[in-house]
C-alpha cells in the first residue's frame, strides 16, 4: 500500500474535547479519540449509526429465541438489510436446543451484488442467551442478558456496514448474515452435560444447508463481543489455524490505521463460535473478530459477558468505531 492511498484525519479537537466528559458513552460522539490513517475511497464508518443500532436492538428486550423480543427484532434485522438495499434471505426452521426445547431459528441474509462470483461473507449473531449463568449473582442465572455487547454490537456494526454499501458499494459482492440461536449452549449452572456443539445452532444449520446452492466466498469475518469498552481483539486460534491469513489481512490493517493498541499482534486461546462451523462445514476461510480481556476478572471476553450487565452502559462507540472502519477498509480493498 503506497503512502500517498492514505489520508490522515486527526481527531485531536474532538478528544480533547470529549477527554472531560468520561468515557463518552453517551451524548457527543466519542468514535475518534485517536489520529487514524483511513484509506481514500473507503467509508468512513459512523459509530453514532452503529450505536442507535446496537441500541435500537436493545430496546426489544432479550431477543431469546421463542420470545416476542426476538421475533419483532428478527423483522426489524429483515426490514432494515431491505431499507439498505439488500437482497434478505431469511432460513426459518426449528432447531433442538440440548435440554430437547424446540427453538424457532431465524437466520436473516442481506446479499450485495449477488450475481457476483467474487463475494465477502460479514456475519455476527443476534440472538440473546436466555441465561446469566456467569453474573456473580446466582439469583441472576435465570435472567436472560440484554446482550448489547454479545449479540447486538456485532449486528449494530453489520448494519452501518450495510448502510455504507447502500451509498457506495465496494468493487466486490458482499453477504452480511445475521445468525441465530448462537448463544443457546449449555449454562454452566449444569455440569456434566456435553456443551460443544449445543453453541451455533444457527450457524451450523446455514454451514450445512447455505441460503443459496453451492454458496462460495473468498473469506468470511464473524464479529463477536465488538462493543465492549476497552476490548483488546487477539489473534483467535481456531481462525489461525484455519484462515491465518485473512488474520494477518487484517490484524495489518488495524496496524496501518493507528489500531494496533486494539489488536495487539498476538495469539489470543481457542473460541468454539459461529466461524468454526463455517470453517468445518462451509470451508470458508474464516476469522472471529472477538475480545480477550487479560486482567478482567469474571471472563477473558470482559466482565459484562453472560451477566445482567451486558447492557448499554457498557457499550463504548470508540470500539464500535474501530472494528467497522476495519471492516470497511478490509472490504472496499477486495478487487
Ligand atoms: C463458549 O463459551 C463455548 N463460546 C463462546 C461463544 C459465545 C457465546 N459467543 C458469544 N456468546
Ligand atoms: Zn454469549
Amino acid at each position: 500500500m503506497n503512502i500517498h492511498h492514505f489520508k490522515c484525519i486527526a481527531w485531536l479537537t474532538v478528544s480533547l474535547l470529549l477527554s472531560c466528559c468520561g468515557k463518552g458513552k453517551s451524548g457527543l460522539s466519542a468514535q475518534n479519540n485517536d489520529t487514524k490513517v483511513q484509506s481514500v475511497d473507503v467509508p468512513t464508518f459512523n459509530a453514532d449509526s452503529a450505536y442507535a443500532y446496537v441500541g435500537s436492538q436493545v430496546e426489544f428486550g432479550p431477543r431469546v429465541p421463542n420470545s416476542e423480543a426476538h421475533r419483532a427484532c428478527g423483522d426489524y434485522l429483515v426490514n432494515k438489510l431491505k431499507d439498505f438495499g439488500a437482497l434478505v434471505y431469511e432460513q426459518c426452521d426449528v432447531v433442538e436446543a440440548f435440554d430437547g426445547t424446540p427453538l424457532n431459528m431465524r437466520n436473516i441474509i442481506g446479499a450485495y451484488r449477488p450475481e457476483s462470483r467474487k463475494r465477502v461473507l460479514l456475519c455476527a449473531h443476534w440472538d440473546c442467551r436466555p441465561w446469566s449463568d456467569n453474573d456473580p449473582d446466582e439469583r441472576n442465572f435465570f435472567t436472560p442478558v440484554d446482550g448489547a455487547n454479545d449479540g447486538a454490537s456485532g449486528v449494530g456494526v453489520l448494519l452501518e456496514v450495510a448502510r455504507q454499501i447502500q451509498q457506495k458499494q465496494p468493487a466486490i459482492g458482499v453477504d452480511i448474515i445475521f445468525f441465530d440461536t448462537e448463544d443457546y449452549g449449555v449454562p454452566m449452572f449444569l455440569d456434566g452435560v456435553s456443551s460443544e456443539d449445543s453453541w451455533c445452532l444457527g450457524s451450523q444449520y446455514w454451514a450445512r444447508t447455505p441460503h443459496v446452492p453451492d454458496y462460495n466466498a473468498r473469506f468470511g469475518i464473524l464479529l463477536d463481543m465488538v462493543g465492549g469498552e476497552g476490548a483488546t481483539f487477539y489473534k483467535e486460534g481456531l481462525s489461525e489455524d484455519y484462515a491465518s491469513a485473512i488474520n494477518e489481512k487484517v490484524w495489518n490493517k488495524a496496524h496501518e490505521m493507528g489500531y494496533a493498541n486494539y489488536f495487539p499482534k498476538q495469539r489470543g486461546g481457542y473460541v468454539t463460535d459461529d466461524h468454526l462451523y463455517i470453517n468445518y462445514f462451509a470451508r470458508i476461510p474464516c476469522i472471529d473478530i472477538i475480545p480477550m480481556m487479560r486482567d478482567s476478572k469474571l471472563s477473558t471476553f470482559g466482565d459484562t459477558w453472560h451477566t445482567v450487565n451486558d447492557n448499554m452502559d457498557h457499550i463504548d462507540r470508540n470500539t464500535l468505531k474501530v472494528v467497522g472502519q476495519i471492516v470497511l477498509e478490509v472490504i472496499y480493498n477486495e478487487k
